[in-house]
This record gives structure tokens, sequence and C-alpha cells, in this order.
């Protein structure tokens, strides 16, 4: 039995690939079990912002296989520190709390904010609330999946967790209608991923920050997807110039080797959390600390953010130069795109099945968007061939 055969064996089934085995990958290049290689243009939904295998992060990673990879948080050790230092100096804030996967960081921002609302905002116990938004996607714990709007992420997993309130993406008016005063935080993607790249009307960020401090409010960036240069800068946040109170933070923060999450926050905030009250067996090792440590130092030159926007403006310009007959819309910022297809063509899955099919690995999400979010080192000259292969795919 090959790879994808022992999978439908032994795996569970909770998830409906696209039919090809990978077997090894190097910057915007993936290669299948029968040698036949394709631009990755997922990602790993924005985990691979740097590439596959980008030899700075292989060799953080290396270095420190060889030294010390796990300590728990029993104990200090030399990486956590410094990562817990340079991270929060990127994100201009003071604190960081490390875990592994985006859900975690989600988690432990809801944790934070509800625990912030009893101790410093006077929330009565057990009535903090939490206003999301539709069509979000935060992840796949019962709590998170609590507040899905997506039937197949939330059906039959109750009983739900209460404290949350669901209310339109973009809408000040009803953000300004929702808060009252047991609400103790607003968690928001500031461009839905999974909703098919969703780009807020532009002053929404703003207006959910001057809403957020006026209330008394924390305002929480899941900049798990949209961060970390995806989006043309460090933080999508950056695009209105607003900083939040919190951010979410994971996916690339691993560079693609390990699973790295994070949350970071002011002093003032992360500090409801004492010793013993949160914490996890993998969160800080010191394996991922070097890695991300990595990834944060590539970061902050500003060149990768630079590169996701200024070719990502050649992307844009790309898409929007398809066939209208095909394409009903492009929403895109940064090296980020969602192309949604006009009525009446084939379903996302089909034009992602034939693209491979011109060596070109993508996803579509919800029907009847395709999504692009390549690595950030891919090239030009790779982009332009990618999406002349869309366009023949769209052609028929
Ligand atoms: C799957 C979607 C994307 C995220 C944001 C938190 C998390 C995610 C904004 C949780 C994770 C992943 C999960 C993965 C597929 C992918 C995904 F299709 F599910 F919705 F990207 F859009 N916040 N997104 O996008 O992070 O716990 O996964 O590390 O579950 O199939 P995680």
């Amino acid at each position: 039995m090959n790879g994808i055969e022992l999978e439908d064996k032994y795996g569970a089934h909770n998830y409906f690939p696209v039919p090809v085995l990978l077997t090894r990958g190097e910057g915007s290049w993936v290669w299948d079990s029968e040698g036949k290689k394709y631009l990755d243009l997922l990602s790993a939904y924005s985990a691979l912002n740097f590439g596959h295998r980008h030899p700075r992060l292989v060799e953080a990673a290396k270095a420190q296989l060889d030294t010390l990879t796990l300590t728990s948080r029993a104990f200090h050790n030399t990486q956590l520190g410094l990562f817990c230092q340079e991270l929060a100096e990127l994100c201009g804030l003071e604190s960081v709390l490390p875990m592994n996967t985006g859900a975690e960081a989600v988690e432990t921002g809801i944790k934070l904010a509800r625990k912030w609302g009893y101790q410093v905002k006077g929330v009565p116990r057990d009535q903090a609330k939490i206003i999301v938004f539709e069509d979000n996607f935060h992840g796949r714990t019962t709590t998170i999946i609590s507040f899905s709007p997506d039937p197949d992420a939330h059906d039959h997993f109750g009983p739900y967790t209460p404290g949350f309130e669901c209310i339109p993406y973009g809408d000040v008016e009803a953000l300004r209608a929702a808060i009252d005063d047991n609400t103790v935080a607003v968690l928001f993607e500031p461009i839905q991923g999974e909703a098919g790249v969703i780009i807020p009307p532009e002053g929404w960020l703003r207006s959910v920050r001057e809403i957020c401090t006026q209330n008394n409010v924390l305002m929480i960036a899941d900049e798990i997807q949209s961060g970390l240069g995806r989006a043309g800068t460090t933080f999508a946040c950056e695009h209105e110039n607003v900083l939040p109170d919190v951010y979410l933070l994971g996916k690339a923060l691993g560079g693609g080797i390990m699973p790295v999450s994070a949350v970071v926050s002011t002093r003032a905030v992360m500090d409801v959390f004492g010793p013993n009250q949160h914490g996890s067996t993998f969160g800080g090792n010191p394996l991922s600390c070097a890695v991300a440590r990595e990834v944060v130092a590539m970061l902050r030159t500003g060149e990768w953010q630079q590169r996701a926007s200024e070719l990502g403006a050649h992307l844009r310009l790309r898409l929007e130069s398809l066939d209208g007959a095909h394409v009903k819309e492009v929403r895109s910022r940064g090296l980020w795109a969602g192309i949604e297809l006009a009525p009446g063509m084939p379903t996302g899955r089909e034009v992602c099945m034939t693209w491979m099919g011109k060596g070109v690995l993508a996803k579509d999400t919800h029907g009847s968007t395709v999504r692009v979010a390549p690595p950030l080192t891919i090239t030009e000259q790779e982009l332009d061939h990618a999406i002349a292969m869309l366009a023949e795919t769209l052609q028929g």
C-alpha cells in the first residue's frame, strides 16, 4: 500500500485531501512520490511563509537539536527568555506566553481576557462576554467551535461553551451596540482567512480599536494566519496603524518546522496569569524557541514584508487581468488572495484539481473561492507561471 492507501486504512478520515503524495519540499516547490514538482500556493495555510526548509531556519533547528530540545517550564532554558524579548519587541508589546498550536493561543487569549475581566475590569464572576464575528475561524477546540458559524466545525460537538456573542464582520454599529458592561474582549481576524480572504472595510480596524479603548475592552487580534509578513506588513493590523491589546500568533512563527504559537500583550494584562494557572508541556521549549527566534530575526529587517507587499501588488494585477467570465471577484492583500469564481464555473475544488495537473497546488474554501498564499520566497516568474496555469485551467 502507498501512503494514501495507508492513510485511508489506518488514519482518521477528518480530511479530504487533494490526491497527491508529497515526498520533498524546497523553497516554493514540493515534489510528489512520482517525482512531479508543484508550486505550493497554500503554504500550509500560511505556516510556510519562508518556504519549505528555509536554510536559516533548518540551521537554527539543527543547531538546537544538538544541544537541548525540551525542558518543560518546570525549569528555565536559555532560549525562552530571548524568544520572549525578541517577539515582544517585534510586536511593540511587553510580554509573551508561548504555546504550540494556534488553537492553544486562541484558548489562552480567551482565558486571559476572562481572567482580566474578572480581576481588573470587575466583571461579575462567570459573566464575561467576548464578541466574535460571523464567518470566523479560530481553531477547532470545543470552546472555539462553540462560536463557529460553520456547521461542519460546530455541529455534534455540544454541549457548547457560553459567553460569546457573534456579530457581523466589518460592521461598526453592530459592534458598538453589542458591547456592554460584561464585555471583556473583541476577538477578530484582521483579514478573515478561511472565510475566503475577507478584508474589512477601510477604517474598521481603527473603529474596533477606538471602541475597545472607550469601553475598557481588550482588542484581541488573531494574526495566526494574517500575520508575520503574509499581508505585506509584519501584522495585518498595521495596515491601519492599529496596535491591539493582544496578538495571537502561530503558523509561520514555527518557520514551517515546529508548531509554535504565542500570546503577546502588555505586562499589565499578562500579569493576570500567576504560577500554575496556565501552560503546556511543550510551550516555550528550547527547540521551538530557537526556530521562532530565527523567524523573528528574519522579520526584523522588513525585507520579507516589503517583498510580500511588492509581489502582492503584482499578484493582484495578474489576478485582476483574468477573464471576468470566470472570476467574479479578487480579494487580496500582500501575497494572499481569494479568487471568487463566477457562477456556473466549476467548483473551487475542481479548479484546484485541474490546476494541480498543471503543476500548482492550492486549496479552495467555501466551495467557490480559490485561495492563493504562496511562500513569500516565490519569485515573480514562478508567480506568473502559476497564474498562467490558472488562466489555462479557467479557460477549460
Ligand atoms: C484545519 C482552516 C485556515 C487560523 C486562524 C487560529 C487557527 C487557524 C485565523 C488555529 C488555523 C488552519 C487549521 C486547519 C486548516 C487551516 C484553516 F481552513 F481550517 F480554516 F487556515 F483557514 N486562527 N487554520 O486560520 O490554528 O490550531 O490549526 O494551529 O483545522 O483544517 P491551529
